[in-house]
């Protein structure tokens, strides 16, 4: 396993819809543990194959807050909502390819998600709470969205530049 280096906005590889993932292979199990080991590396909650610039429906996350509890690292390949409802949630969210950016973004507070296990099994389950923020907002990665995008313009556009600045930074040293 390793740790592979994230993408950070802005960046056409994170405006793209990523394409659904065929049949499963050693290739596709090595990149699920790579951003397993990524995300927790980092560390976040949750990381979408396009952060990690590979452009397939493939997500993993980890979203138990007690640094004492299991971990719960779960892989989905191809996620999907079938269902959302209609109460919302508002949570402070971050992007490991937006660095020290939050901002609070209203989503559905459960959804029901369909997607394909790490062992080729067809899945269907609900989530809510934090569990519910973090899917959605890994889903989202897969079609081009961030979560600056539910902002202002102008929220979007300050956001922006500030991670363009820690960009160029970054790539100076
Ligand atoms: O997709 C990503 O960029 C990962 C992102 C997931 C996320 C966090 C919060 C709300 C929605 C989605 C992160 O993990 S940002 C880092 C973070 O939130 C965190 C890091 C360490 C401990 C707890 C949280
Ligand atoms: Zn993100």
């Amino acid at each position: 396993m390793s740790v592979r280096s994230i993408v950070i906005h802005p960046d056409p590889r994170l405006k793209k819809v990523c394409d659904p993932v065929p049949d499963l292979s050693d290739e596709l199990h090595r990149l699920a543990d790579d951003m397993l080991e990524t995300m927790y590396d980092a560390p976040g909650i949750g990381l979408a194959a396009p952060q990690v610039g590979v452009l397939q429906r493939l997500i993993v996350a980890d979203a138990v807050k007690d640094p004492d509890a299991a971990p719960e690292p779960m892989v989905m390949f191809n996620p999907e909502v079938v269902l959302s409802s209609d109460e919302t949630n508002v949570y402070e969210e971050g992007c490991l390819s937006i660095p020290d950016q939050f901002a609070e973004v209203t989503r559905p507070a459960e959804v029901r998600l369909s997607w394909i296990d790490r062992d080729g099994n067809p899945r269907e389950a609900e989530f809510n709470g934090l569990w519910a923020t973090v899917l959605q907002h890994e889903i989202d990665h897969l079609n081009g969205k961030l979560f600056i995008d539910y902002l202002s313009a102008m929220k979007r556009q300050l956001i922006t530049r500030k991670s363009q600045k820690l960009k160029r930074e970054r790539a100076r040293v």
